[in-house]
């Protein structure tokens, strides 16, 4: 069978979570980018027909189509190679890394005085025009335009966002308190948490919340990750600006 292809954007940190595990795996995969900020590629009715909520990433193994970032990495974990398992902690801490939402912290510094996004607004007259071009999409497109004007009005609520950055900020100190433990983040070998884990920190580091990690030990752990060579082999990116991502 050829190999297994993931359908990605570089910048993506679902797609870095995706291509961490299939290199930590081992899996030769070739990558299919998709454009989800210059040319709204998500939301081409051929990408739609294999991803049906225009998201990025979809892994296509064969005639087998994975969607859903958690999905994805536990199928690759079925594949031969290394055991990226974890412990039992290992699929909690995958939800709880794929927990925060990542859009708010990476807009809440792009508002406007009035607390509007212009990426959000212009985001949402994208998709109102979308949905006159392709109303066999209407499902799809109406779900978006709902939860684009609940982003909007959330963005208009600076207790909200606070309340967003503290439970990512608890989210990271729990990292650090389980690799006080031990080495990896569920157990003593690395797993799908750590390819999760990973992504994530380099995410938070470049919004400026290195910080919160500095001096306890999820700072070593950290270096040790970036110095896998999966990290560059992923293509995980945490240097440059938020207003690259
Ligand atoms: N639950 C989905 C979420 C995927 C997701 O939100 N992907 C983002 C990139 S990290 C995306 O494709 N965004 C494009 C868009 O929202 O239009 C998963 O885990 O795969």
């Amino acid at each position: 069978m050829s190999s297994p292809v993931l359908y990605d954007h570089t910048g993506s940190i679902c797609s870095q979570m995706a291509r961490l595990a299939l290199v930590e795996k081992a899996v030769p995969f070739r990558r299919r980018p998709v454009d989800i900020m210059d040319e709204n590629e998500q939301f081409e009715p051929w990408y739609v027909a294999l991803n049906p909520k225009a998201v990025v990433p979809t892994l296509v193994i064969g005639d087998e189509v994975v969607t859903d970032t958690i999905r994805i990495v536990n199928r690759v974990q079925a594949m031969d190679g290394p055991d990226l398992s974890g412990d039992r902690t290992a699929q909690g801490w995958l939800r709880d890394i794929m927990a925060p939402h990542y859009g708010v912290l990476l807009y809440r510094n792009r508002l406007d005085p009035d607390g509007t996004a212009p990426q959000i607004v212009a985001r949402g007259r994208l998709l109102r025009r979308l949905l006159g071009e392709h109303p066999e999409m209407a499902e799809l497109l109406e779900g978006r335009i709902a939860g684009n004007r609940r982003f909007q009005k959330l963005l208009r609520h600076p207790e909200e966002i606070e309340d967003h950055l503290a439970s990512t900020r608890a989210l990271v100190q729990r990292m650090a308190s389980a690799v006080e433990r031990q080495p990896f983040i569920a157990g003593s070998a690395y797993s799908l948490a750590d390819a999760f884990a990973t992504a994530a920190l380099a995410r938070f580091r470049i919004h400026g919340f290195e910080d919160w990690w500095r001096g306890t030990a999820l700072e070593d752990y950290y270096g040790r990750m970036k110095a896998r060579p999966s990290f560059k082999a992923a293509e995980v990116i945490d240097t440059g600006s938020e207003r690259d991502l």
